[in-house]
């Protein structure tokens, strides 16, 4: 299974910690370096245009969107995550890949540091969790069109 990972820089102190929780995610669930793409974007509003673009290659089996928006930093906050999260979900509308929604929203860097914590709760590894079921999913119901 061939799975790709768009992380965001801006707030790469966390983005860096839910990217590492994906990664170790994948691993655990037999997907290989090999097998993951990784895609860099300045911030969480290009994450749905590299998510289509990868999609539309035809060669993973879903996308994990990665980053960060912090309310008190982000005078913008309400605009980008909904661009993100509407982006996100017409992507995979429009491509029919999986795409899981791995963008932490919070108040306050603390929140966001909690969430990106290694360990079950990390924000990162459930989005690859989330990835992964709807991949296979997906791959047991088919396209319908064989
Ligand atoms: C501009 C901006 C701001 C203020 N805050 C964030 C943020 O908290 N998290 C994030 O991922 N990106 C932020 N950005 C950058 C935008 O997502 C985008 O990269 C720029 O507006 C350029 O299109």
């Amino acid at each position: 299974m061939r799975i790709a990972i768009v992380v965001a820089r801006f707030n790469d102190f966390i983005t860096e910690r839910l990217l590492e929780g994906a990664k170790a995610a994948l691993a655990e669930a037999g997907v290989t370096e090999d097998e993951v793409e990784l895609l860099r974007v300045p911030g969480a509003f290009e994450i749905p245009m590299a998510a289509q673009r990868v999609a539309e290659t035809g060669r993973v089996s879903a996308v994990v969107c990665l980053g960060c928006l912090i309310r008190g930093a982000t005078p913008h906050f309400e605009y980008i995550a909904s661009a993100c999260a509407q982006g996100i979900i017409a992507a995979s509308s429009m491509t029919g890949v999986p795409m899981s929604f791995g963008v932490l929203t919070t108040n306050s860097a603390e929140e966001a540091l909690e969430r990106a914590a290694p360990g079950p709760a990390n924000k990162g590894r459930e989005a690859a969790e989330a990835a992964i079921e709807m991949a296979t999913l997906f791959a047991r119901v088919g396209d319908g069109r064989s």
